[in-house]
């Protein structure tokens, strides 16, 4: 069992054999991170451009993070002193008034499996609600998503209430969704757009390098 044999496991979205592989390098006293940074996420990292190019779809990138957390879930309790690596919180939320939350679970689930932490707060977020988890929670990026274009306004809104909040300043904002696009973004501020779940990861990356 090697971590190519569980990275190619997670990217055919098949979780018993993630289980099996998983618990078999474990046996085998492979280190946890390097299971999990070799094997399972090594293997969503491929999953991830696949899916941008339209080489993969929803419902199999939606079982490949499955697979792949069923094989976290075995590690995770081994980790012990290592740390999971996290490359930074992302709070993410659907704007206020829209009820719309496959695609933004699909980003989170995305993200979560790329090593970032993810506070997904779910749908008919406000810009009051916004404003309340950043400053309980503290994240590096606020991420919101809207499919309605009577909905994408409420992401201004919510820019402008972590202005006025005066917290502005201390997270990256991104958004995304159906209607939404560069220029968007750009005109109410957003630090940045990404068209799906992978490029979203992508961004998360470089605006937190
Ligand atoms: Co609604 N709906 N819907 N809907 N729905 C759309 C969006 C619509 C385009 C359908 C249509 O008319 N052709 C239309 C919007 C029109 C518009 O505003 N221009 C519409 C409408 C009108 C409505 C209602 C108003 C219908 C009604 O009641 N009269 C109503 C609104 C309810 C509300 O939100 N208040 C409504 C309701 C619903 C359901 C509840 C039935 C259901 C949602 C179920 C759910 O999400 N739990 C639903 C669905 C399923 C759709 C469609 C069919 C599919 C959306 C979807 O999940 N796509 C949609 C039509 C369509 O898109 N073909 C439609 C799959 C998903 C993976 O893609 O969400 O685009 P998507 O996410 C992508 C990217 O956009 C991006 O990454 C994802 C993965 O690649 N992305 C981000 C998304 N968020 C991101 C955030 C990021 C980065 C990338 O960073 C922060």
């Amino acid at each position: 069992m090697s971590y190519e044999n569980l990275c190619n496991a997670v990217i055919s979205g098949d979780d018993a054999k993630v289980k099996e592989i998983t618990q078999k390098l474990v046996d085998a006293g492979s280190k946890p991170l390097d299971i999990i940074n070799q094997g399972l996420i090594a293997g969503m990292d491929i999953v991830g451009p696949r899916f941008k190019s339209g080489e993969m779809f929803v419902p199999e990138v939606l079982m490949a993070a499955k697979a792949m957390n069923e094989g976290i879930e075995i590690v995770k309790p081994l980790l012990g002193q290592e740390c999971m690596p996290s490359f930074g919180k992302v709070l993410i939320g659907t704007v206020e008034g829209d009820l719309h939350d496959i695609g933004k679970n699909l980003v989170a689930m995305m993200l979560d499996s790329s090593g970032f932490t993810v506070d997904n707060v779910g749908v008919d977020i406000t810009p009051a609600q916004f404003v309340e988890h950043v400053k309980k929670d503290n994240p590096d990026i606020v991420a919101m998503s809207a499919l309605l274009t009577t909905t994408m306004n409420k992401m201004k809104d919510t820019v402008e209430a972590l202005k006025e909040a005066g917290i502005r300043d201390k997270v990256k904002v991104i958004i995304g969704g159906a209607p939404i696009s560069h220029k968007f973004a750009e005109k109410i501020g957003a630090d940045g757009y990404a068209q799906d779940a992978a490029s979203a990861t992508e961004l998360c990356k470089k605006l937190l390098a």
